[in-house]
């Protein structure tokens, strides 16, 4: 349990984190469906290779939804497992592991706990084995009530790990259009997942001027499902599912290929600091509101656990217990990555992993420049604790005291 000390440091950190009411809330209750995309890291959106567009519906599709492109990913050793549970939990992950194999049983103010209050039917998409990172108690204990695995998918081609992306969103469509409305529906992809094998006679471009064959296959994946996707709202469209719904698509965590001296980071020309955080820790944010007619570029930077909370806030629902803030709140907000780096306010601060946390450098976003430590110095102790109180309330499973449950011993 937590100590006295704990719990109350812990309720003042909630309290204040609440947010303000005055963010725009949707009418009515709009079904809600979110997309993890595997790999899937920002760079790629707007990549041409010899004047072919790698993502050519995402690029389209960018004028027609909010994009984020100063969203990061903050996931570390538990990788896709990770951003699935900052989506669900809005905690961040632990320094080691992941938590779907460390706390599988532990609970939180879980995303589909919270959409289920109200009255949402929710599931969990995945077409892989249901145990695989936990999954089948993990989704149980977040409240999802069901979970489609692979043996609830028809046959179809298998890229990579498993079946294709595409036929993966389809038949999830099917799915959802038997589930009651309003409902929630999660899909996590896993077509583009390293390492990034890919059917020669599936493949569209002509990637000959790249040298390294890993990277041309990671944009053959990601050109594949680019196309997925693209069809996979087609059918939302299609099917009328479309015009209401409020709809989340973003990438899980990067390629893991664009270290420096590699064909990736020179194709980015990546040389600062800066460049590197952008290639290796941006990943594309997609955000369709009901009824919306047109497209917005959101500047502001957030990162994984903000969306449920941004999700929530949308639905004019109190986020609880949750460390992310809203996206669509004007207040600057704290992004922290697990090696205890973070971003706030046009400043990056880099941890240095060697030695002490107030030796890291402090960058300029901007100018890409090295700039004086006083200009990162005001969230040092805060993103310390962020990750702290995560970590304390994760292996404590202490949501439950923070809401004033009794304790089971
Ligand atoms: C498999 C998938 C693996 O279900 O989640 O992705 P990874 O965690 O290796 O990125």
């Amino acid at each position: 349990t937590l100590t006295s000390l704990q719990l109350r440091e812990m309720q003042q950190f909630f309290d204040s984190n609440r947010g303000s009411s005055e963010e725009a809330v949707i009418d009515g209750q709009p079904n809600v469906i979110v997309i993890q995309l595997e790999s899937f890291q920002t760079s790629v959106i707007d990549q041409e290779i010899d004047g072919q567009e790698l993502t050519p519906f995402l690029n389209d599709y960018k004028e027609e939804v909010m994009y984020f492109p100063n969203f990061y990913h903050q996931t570390h050793q538990g990788r896709t497992s990770d951003a699935e549970f900052m989506l669900n939990t809005s905690f961040y992950p632990l320094k080691a592991g992941s938590v779907y194999t460390r706390y599988p049983d532990h609970s939180y103010d879980s995303l589909p706990e919270k959409m289920e209050a109200e009255g949402y039917e929710t599931a969990a998409f995945h077409a892989f084995e249901r145990t695989f990172w936990n999954r089948d108690d993990v989704y149980e204990n977040f409240g999802f009530d069901h979970f489609y695995s692979i043996k609830d998918f028809p046959e179809g081609d298998v890229i990579g790990l498993t079946l294709n992306d595409e036929d993966f969103f389809l038949s999830s469509v099917d799915r959802m259009m038997e589930m009651s409305d309003p409902f929630y529906a999660f899909m996590v992809a896993l077509t583009s997942h390293t390492p990034y094998d890919f059917p020669d006679e599936k493949k569209e471009l002509n990637l000959d001027s790249i040298d390294e064959e890993i990277i041309q296959n990671y944009y053959h994946n990601i050109h594949f499902v680019d196309q997925a996707f693209g069809a996979l709202i087609n059918k939302l469209k299609d099917e009328g599912i479309w015009d209401d719904a409020l709809i989340v698509a973003y990438g899980d965590h990067d390629s893991g290929l664009q270290e420096p001296g590699r064909d990736m980071a020179e194709m980015a020309e990546a040389e600062s600091a800066v460049d590197y955080l952008n290639l290796g820790r941006k990943v594309p944010l997609f955000m369709k509101l009901p009824n919306m007619s047109e497209g917005e570029v959101m500047e502001q930077t957030g990162g994984q656990v903000d969306i449920a909370p941004t999700i929530l806030s949308l639905l004019g629902l109190d986020k609880g217990y949750m460390m992310g803030e809203s996206l669509l709140s004007d207040d600057p907000r704290l992004t922290v990555f697990r090696d205890g780096s973070y971003i706030y306010d046009g400043y990056y601060y880099e941890a240095d992993l060697t030695s002490e946390r107030e030796n890291g450098n402090c960058y300029s976003l901007e100018s890409e420049e090295l700039t004086d430590k006083e200009n990162c110095a005001p969230m040092l102790y805060e993103a310390a604790s962020h990750l702290r109180m995560s970590d304390t309330i994760i292996k404590k499973n202490a949501v439950g005291q923070l809401k004033g449950e009794s304790i089971e011993e």
